[in-house]
């Protein structure tokens, strides 16, 4: 790490080419074809994830943070006095602002995200802002675990997950990403946590499939992340970004599918697809309050308290362990 990152730590060692390597060759070999959705976010992914965020249709993040603005205080005294907040996948921490500015005398913040390049330019930007806060960025692939660094282990952690990044997960692995969380912050933090909630068909797919192209554009550039980094040929203008709503299931479903029969090759390996054959990408469960909360009592979490905006869009809520 550059030496102006002294309080830098990592995991995973930004999920390493050999790790990225393997799991595409597995995911393209099966049946349905699947690429992890954690590897959207390299630079430009990360990037294009932003300019997500900033779509008109895309209601998740202007939701999420209006819930956070209005309701701020409510939120701030929830966390309690000289919180250490450990945030999962904190991306360009833009809602993490805004918290903080509620908190009193924060001890320390530790955002945790799998893209380094922009986790360290952001954890910069927040040392230059909050000078009296500890910073201490961790770059990790927090699916996978990563350690509380040792000065804040007997804190009162509160995680703070925004994002709704918990319905990419399917259930199982959620509820098991919550029992690490639940270990984490144990009997005196919380977890913080913001849930997009289940809405009409519509709103979901212009959410996940924006005009303007630029989910598209997210979603492709896996294939252009693929060829970069591992070698692959693919002709990234002959695959199509999908979104599709699964009611029986409550989740959009997003995949690239090939315009026609063709063959990729990865380094020495090589795959064939057929015309309209899709490769999954990415789930993104909605949920109800109840529902969440149903789901976090599994992983030993109790609901305290629950926010929500008036079209009940999103829910940003808190546990206890
Ligand atoms: C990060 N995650 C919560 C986003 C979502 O809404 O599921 C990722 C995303 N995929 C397409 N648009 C946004």
């Amino acid at each position: 790490f550059p030496a102006t990152q002294p309080h830098c730590s990592t995991a995973t060692a930004d999920a390493s080419d050999a790790e990225f390597l393997q799991d595409v060759l597995a995911g393209l070999s099966k049946s349905q074809k699947h690429l992890p959705c954690k590897y959207f976010y390299d630079e430009r992914g990360s990037k294009l994830f932003d300019q997500i965020c900033e779509l008109d249709s895309y209601y998740p993040t202007r939701t999420e943070t209006g819930i956070m603005v209005d309701n701020a205080e409510a939120i701030g005294r929830r966390l309690g006095p000289e919180a250490v907040l450990v945030e999962y996948g904190s991306g360009s921490s833009t809602k993490t602002r805004q918290l903080l500015d509620h908190l009193q005398n924060p001890t320390a913040y530790i955002p945790v995200d799998i893209s380094e390049d922009h986790l360290l330019a952001t954890a910069e930007r927040l040392k230059a802002d909050y000078p009296d806060l500890d910073i201490h960025p961790i770059v990790a692939d927090f699916t996978q675990g990563f350690e509380i660094p040792t000065a804040y282990r007997n804190s009162q952690l509160t995680v703070y997950f925004p994002g709704s990044t918990i319905g990419n997960l399917e259930p199982d692995a959620a509820i098991e990403l919550l029992r690490t969380i639940a270990r984490q912050c144990d009997s005196h933090g919380g977890l913080l946590i913001g849930v997009d909630l289940d809405k009409a068909e519509q709103v979901l797919l212009d959410a996940y499939d924006d005009d303007l192209g630029v989910t598209a554009e997210f979603n492709l550039n896996l294939l252009h992340r693929i060829n970069r980094q591992l070698n692959g040929n693919f002709a990234v203008d002959k695959f199509r970004h999908v979104a599709i709503y699964n009611a029986a299931k409550a989740r959009i479903e997003i995949y690239l599918e090939s315009h026609c029969a063709q063959t990729v090759a990865i380094g020495d390996a090589q795959f064939t697809f057929a015309e309209g054959e899709r490769i999954l990408t990415e789930y993104s469960h909605k949920y109800d309050v109840s529902s969440f909360a149903d789901l976090a009592r599994h992983a030993g979490l109790s609901v305290d308290e629950v926010w929500t905006d008036p079209r009940d869009y999103f829910a940003v809520m808190h546990f206890s362990a």
